[in-house]
């Protein structure tokens, strides 16, 4: 049933030669690469908070968008009409998944068991939509941050009776994540990070968080939900020093805590480059230390310092980050998420289909640039010829442990007129250009 979005086909594969706006040029979901076909490679998924939720506000002034499902009074009635106009947009842009904040689908009532039954009724509502289609949950989570209870952190307040409140949301949306088949959970520390050290004991508070994280991990075993556990960095913003700073740190964490086995990481490519990192470096550093689970595909804005969450539509970063994807043998449980929202000026609906095709298209381009570039192994080549002096000879040696400072010191005495070869920089530029243009 068509009713929010009228006017607009479902959107079909047309080539690269269409000129139509209203079709994919590249995403072609049962095109092959390999074994799988484009939709199992990329597995896109919708955000239901920017896409269904977001107004368009800014500190400076009120909502734009228009969006007809936002015109009912009564907050329930409106919640309904999200489900149903997420489910229109999903079918017609041909998304497989969905991700969601507890609070993104259901108002907040006024007690916490007036919340958790706002949720039951929605959950209920949006099953007979999944029922009705092959759409999936790829993650759910707690929205932790927006309410003023959350003033101090949530797992990190400063106050023991909003750790019990949030231990409790949490509960909640683990649950409703297993009620609807959701395939990841994800935890991002929304205020969960700290402004001055004059008021703040670190310690504690990054104990607490680890035993909350504990605790999710038990509970989960408890129900029997087996979806993969999730943590998203992000670096700043709300707080000025969040605790998930970037990947290496939210590992170095789970280490030490003995959290690291139930754990893997939500990459969003603009909290990367907030932490001053490309987009590839975070997969890269969650590739090399199996973690990498699932990605939330947007991009930033390198003009300005904060979380635009634009739609990705840089083909050269799409290119390295499906590089580091297909090495990783696919993303398995997770997906590519469109944690994006449209500019604040393109306000009608139809905008929103224009940006999931500008995502989607750049993706697919990218998967396959990087899908060839791989096929051909020409970064790979390059990369094993340059470490070569680790194959034969000392490196070997160093490599396999069997030398120390003593027998290194009787070598290079020998061997003091190094010869070093250029790294290629340049060349290896043009011709992941050369890719980019002709494949
Ligand atoms: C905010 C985050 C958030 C997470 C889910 O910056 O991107 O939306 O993805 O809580
Ligand atoms: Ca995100
Ligand atoms: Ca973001």
């Amino acid at each position: 049933m068509t009713k929010y979005f009228k006017d607009i086909p479902v959107i079909s594969y047309e080539g690269k030669d269409s000129k139509n706006p209203l079709a994919f040029k590249y995403y072609n979901p049962k095109e092959k690469l390999g074994s799988q076909t484009m939709e199992e490679h990329l597995r896109f998924s919708m955000s239901y908070w920017h896409t269904l939720t977001g107004a368009g506000t800014d500190p400076f002034g009120a909502g734009t968008m228009i969006r007809e499902w936002d015109h009912f009074a009564d907050p329930m009635d409106k919640a309904k009409a999200r489900v149903e106009a997420a489910f229109e947009l999903l079918k017609k842009l041909n998304i497989p998944f969905f991700c969601f904040h507890d609070r993104d689908i259901a108002p907040e009532g006024s007690t916490l068991r007036q919340t958790n039954k706002n949720l039951d009724i929605i959950v209920e509502y949006i099953k007979q939509f999944m029922n009705d289609t092959d759409i999936q949950l790829l993650w759910g989570t707690a929205n932790a941050f927006g309410h003023p209870r959350y003033v101090h952190g949530a797992a990190t307040s400063c106050n023991a009776d909003v750790f019990a409140y949030v231990a409790a949301q949490v509960k909640k949306a683990i649950e409703i994540t297993y009620e609807l088949g959701g395939k990841n959970y994800v935890f991002w520390g929304g205020r969960e990070g700290y402004e001055t050290l004059l008021n703040t004991n670190m310690k504690l508070e990054l104990d607490n968080f680890a035993r909350f994280l504990q605790m999710a991990v038990d509970y989960a075993k408890e129900i029997g939900f087996k979806g993969q556990f999730l943590i998203e960095p992000k670096p700043k913003e709300p707080t000025k020093h969040q605790y998930d700073f970037d990947v290496a740190t939210v590992f170095g964490f789970l280490k030490k805590y003995e959290l690291d086995s139930y754990f893997k990481m939500n990459i969003e490519a603009n909290h990367a480059t907030l932490a001053g990192h490309t987009f590839q470096h975070e997969l890269h550093t969650a590739r090399m230390y199996g973690i990498l689970g699932s990605v939330d595909a947007n991009q930033g804005d390198p003009l300005l310092g904060w979380d635009t969450d634009q739609f990705p539509t840089n083909i050269y970063d799409t290119t390295l980050a499906m590089y580091e994807i297909l090495k990783n043998d696919g993303l398995h449980q997770g997906g590519l998420n469109f944690d994006a929202k449209v500019r604040r000026g393109s306000f009608e609906p139809i905008d929103l289909v224009y940006s999931y095709i500008a995502g989607m298209d750049a993706f697919a381009r990218g998967l396959k640039v990087a899908y060839k570039l791989l096929e051909d192994k020409t970064i790979e080549n390059f990369i094993d010829k340059r470490y070569q002096s680790y194959t034969e000879g000392i490196g070997k040696s160093i490599v396999e442990g069997k030398v120390g400072f003593k027998e290194l010191e009787e070598y290079a005495l020998q061997n003091d007129q190094i010869i070093n070869v250029s790294g290629r920089q340049e060349m290896l530029e043009g011709i992941l250009n050369q890719y980019i243009l002709e494949v």
